[in-house]
């Protein structure tokens, strides 16, 4: 499509009726005279919800701070499935893992789904310019029809200390000559776009777990996005655009330059509260923090010293006020064109993460701590300022931003509208949030209501090999799992009712 300015876009959307879905025949086109509203969504790697304007103290992150003062933060907001690919695969077709079929980090929702129309597509088949840079969907299974321009990602490494890369360097070397595979292999890719359907990853050669880096913001991956995006702001103003930054820390390895870890005293950085197993939970909830222990300072079994998990933990919030730092340069850059409202903002990490929490470490788990994830909305007729209770779902992002931009929302997705809460962070669309998350042939299938997380893990079509439940209103840590208590059967047998009941039948009415 060639660039349209704003006025000639409201001009093709008006004599469109603008409304050329085939999902919505019935629906009332949108006003021609109301400006469609541009969309900057930014999506962070592995960020949980630790952050200033969630209430944490001492975690410095002032830009999403500020973000959220002009927004509705969302305190009870649930990715899918608690792992980059699926989460992301079911955010952005608006679809559950069940649909998608995307469980893992090797299949492309292309190959179980073709023809999904995402939500950046779904904004360019609209007559916007959709342009996504850096990750957002995950590495390797990119989605060129989602995109007005190719996808950009910046071509840098994940660490700054030139030793470090060369011993890896020298391992990767090692691996091949023992003919290992240390590149992701395509499987099967699509014979006219050439995107890979099927991956297999090799091994993944790794560094150490973090690294206070002696170099500036843009000689890293995040600092190089932002400059990226400040760009891409200036080229892109003047038509309607749904621009897509993603950020990569605070995922693993917590690389940021040296001054965001100087903001963290090691001494005086907390442990986890609840370092052991929640009480008579089952040992499939668990994991053994695989991604983590691919590191070259971290043992390959048993819990990790306290010096350790001191060190990690706040390398993780170095990494998050360095990726703050960026996005508050994006953020800048809009304000100083004026853009800021003409634009819906959505801020999300794409799934919670356990620093210590349970013994555990990574994401890979059900538990609340690692479904439960940032979720902010800055939209021009939203609230500004306001947090809410409301539950969401990851999966309600794609009509949300439709709603508040001004486009159809598709009829097949699997979510419902945020944007009656945007607008009065008091309402409330759904009575549950469902995460689910597989080991081997058993899903583990979870539902957070107002008061419980309750998860059943099973093998299709078989009863439960195991339950759990947490009460949230006196054991908000998720620390004793109360489902086999007797005086629980009932509770149990109606939240498991829920459960498969499904997201449809928890709307509020
Ligand atoms: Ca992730």
């Amino acid at each position: 499509m060639p660039p349209v300015t704003r006025r000639e876009f409201m001009a093709a959307a008006a004599a469109a009726g603008a409304c050329a879905l085939i999902t919505c025949p019935s629906a009332p086109a949108p006003a021609a005279e109301k400006e469609r509203l541009n969309v900057l969504m930014i999506a962070v790697d592995d960020l949980r919800p630790e952050l200033g304007c969630y209430g944490v103290p001492g975690i410095k992150t002032p830009n999403i701070d500020r973000l959220a003062r002009n927004g509705v933060v969302f305190n009870r907001a649930y990715c899918q499935q608690a792992v980059c690919s699926p989460s992301r695969t079911s955010l952005l077709t608006g679809l559950r893992p069940d649909t998608t079929q995307v469980f893992d980090l090797e299949t492309h929702f292309r190959l179980t789904i073709p023809g999904t129309v995402t939500l950046p597509e779904h904004f360019k088949n609209n007559g916007y310019h959709a342009q996504g840079l850096s990750k957002i969907y995950h590495g390797g299974l990119d989605d060129p029809q989602s995109w007005s321009v190719p996808h950009w990602a910046p071509a840098l490494r994940q660490y700054a200390n030139p030793e470090t890369l060369a011993d890896m360097e020298k391992r990767r070397q090692q691996l091949r000559a023992q003919g290992r595979r240390v590149n992701a292999q395509v499987l099967q890719s699509d014979p006219k776009t050439g995107t890979a359907l099927k991956v297999r990853t090799g091994i993944n050669v790794k560094g150490p777990a973090w690294e206070a880096a002696n170099v500036p913001d843009n000689a890293l991956i995040d600092g190089a996005t932002a400059q990226r995006a400040v760009e891409t702001l200036r080229q892109i103003k003047d038509k309607p655009f749904f621009l897509a930054v993603g950020f990569l820390k605070p995922h693993l390895p917590f690389v940021a330059p040296k001054k965001y870890f100087d903001m963290y005293p090691l001494e005086t950085t907390r442990l986890a509260p609840n370092p052991q197993p929640p009480k008579d939970a089952p040992e499939i909830a668990f994991t053994n923090w695989a991604e983590l222990r691919g590191y070259t300072d971290i043992p390959k079994q048993g819990p990790l010293s306290d010096a350790k998990a001191r060190e990690l933990r706040r390398a993780y919030y170095a990494a998050a006020s360095y990726t703050d730092a960026q996005i508050g340069k994006v953020i800048d850059e809009l304000e100083r064109l004026g853009l800021r409202d003409r634009t819906v903002i959505v801020l999300w990490g794409d799934h919670g993460w356990q620093l210590g929490e349970h013994g555990l470490w990574c994401k890979h788990t059900n538990f609340d701590i690692a479904a439960r994830a940032p979720l902010i909305v800055s939209s021009p007729q939203g609230a500004k300022g306001a947090r809410t209770d409301a539950l969401a779902e990851f999966v309600d992002v794609y009509p949300t931003i439709c709603e508040l931009a001004g486009l159809p929302v598709p009829a097949n997705l699997e979510g419902r509208s945020l944007a009656p809460v945007v607008r009065d962070a008091k309402r409330s669309v759904n009575t549950a949030a469902f995460s689910q998350y597989p080991r081997g042939k058993v899903m583990g299938r979870s539902i957070r209501t107002d008061n419980y997380r309750y998860t059943e893990w099973a093998e299709p079509g078989k009863a439960p090999e195991a339950v759990e439940l947490y009460d949230h209103r006196t054991d908000p840590d998720e620390n004793v799992n109360i489902a086999a208590k007797p005086e629980h059967k009932g509770l149990v047998a109606r939240i498991s009712k829920m459960l498969r009941d499904g997201w449809k039948a928890a709307a509020v009415k």
